[in-house]
């Protein structure tokens, strides 16, 4: 199967890329549905990650983000992020990386162009709309950080459940999806929508790169069972 896919990236020209939480599973971040650990272990990140817990609760949102921040900033892009950087590099044009993953090690490893339907978690933005007395760099300190003349707190620049995903990265993954010859989904359930929708318009064969079944299984054309670092390298590397 192997020998058979590395056949079809060699004849695409066009190559899209879905990748997920698993993608970052070798680095040591933990997937959005591994059980929580530690203190977070009683939150469902589905439930954390919305507007409505953070407006309840915006010191435990912020505190859930900056626990993430902190683990991620310690972690390194993995054989598979690098793997992927490395093709778009030796052919550009030819791969359009579109990811949910908001811990920034794809554009770390030097993947060129990456889609970040979900946003970055190392950027903030107003929860409110800003007035002129709202200046990030001021904010008062706290968390979340504030705004000390109107109260408009600060929040992690990360689409939440029930918000609408940046429109511009949509329409640029669509279309990645409607050219490709093939599509690779790798490391995620392909549960979130509309994200995993883009495995179901795309064009091209869907090969599914997961050790564990997906929800997208059903689409793929091929699945490769095993580990992004592991089976990436294999299938990206030249003759
Ligand atoms: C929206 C940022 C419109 C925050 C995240 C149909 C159409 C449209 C919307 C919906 C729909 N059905 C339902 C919805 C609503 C909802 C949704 O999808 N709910 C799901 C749970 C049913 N979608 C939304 O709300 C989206 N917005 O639709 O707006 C709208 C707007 C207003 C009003 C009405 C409609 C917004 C979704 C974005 C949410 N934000 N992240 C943050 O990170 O804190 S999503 C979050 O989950 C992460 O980004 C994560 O990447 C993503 C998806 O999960 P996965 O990446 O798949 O990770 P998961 O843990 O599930 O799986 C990991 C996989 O890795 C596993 O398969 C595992 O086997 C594998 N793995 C493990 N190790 C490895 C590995 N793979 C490879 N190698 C390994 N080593």
């Amino acid at each position: 199967m192997m020998q058979q896919v590395r056949g079809w990236v060699r004849d695409a020209r066009h190559i899209a890329v879905l990748t997920g939480a698993g993608m970052s599973a070798e680095s040591g971040v933990p997937t959005f549905r591994d059980a929580q650990t530690g203190l977070w272990a009683q939150f469902d990140p589905q439930q954390l990650a919305t507007e409505e817990a953070f407006r309840a609760n915006p010191s435990r949102v912020w505190d859930w983000y900056a626990f993430r921040r902190e683990l991620i900033a310690k972690v390194q892009p993995n054989a598979g992020h690098e793997a992927l950087a490395a093709f778009a590099q030796r052919h550009p044009g030819r791969l359009t990386l579109i990811t949910q993953n908001v811990d920034g090690l794809h554009q770390r490893a030097g993947s060129p162009g990456v889609l970040a339907l979900h946003g970055n978690i190392f950027e903030d933005k107003w929860l409110d709309r800003p007035g002129p007395c709202c200046n990030a760099e001021a904010a008062a300190r706290g968390s979340p950080p504030y705004c000390a003349r109107c109260g408009n707190l600060l929040r992690p620049d990360v689409v939440w459940f029930g918000e609408l995903l940046p429109p511009q990265a949509m329409a640029a993954a669509e279309e990645a999806a409607r050219i490709c010859e093939m599509m690779l989904v790798v490391g995620t359930s392909g549960v979130v929508y509309p994200a995993a929708g883009l495995a179901r318009a795309a064009a091209g064969r869907v090969v599914v790169v997961n050790p564990e079944p997906t929800e997208l299984d059903d689409v793929a054309d091929a699945v490769l069972r095993g580990g992004a670092a592991h089976i990436l390298p294999q299938l990206l590397e030249e003759d």
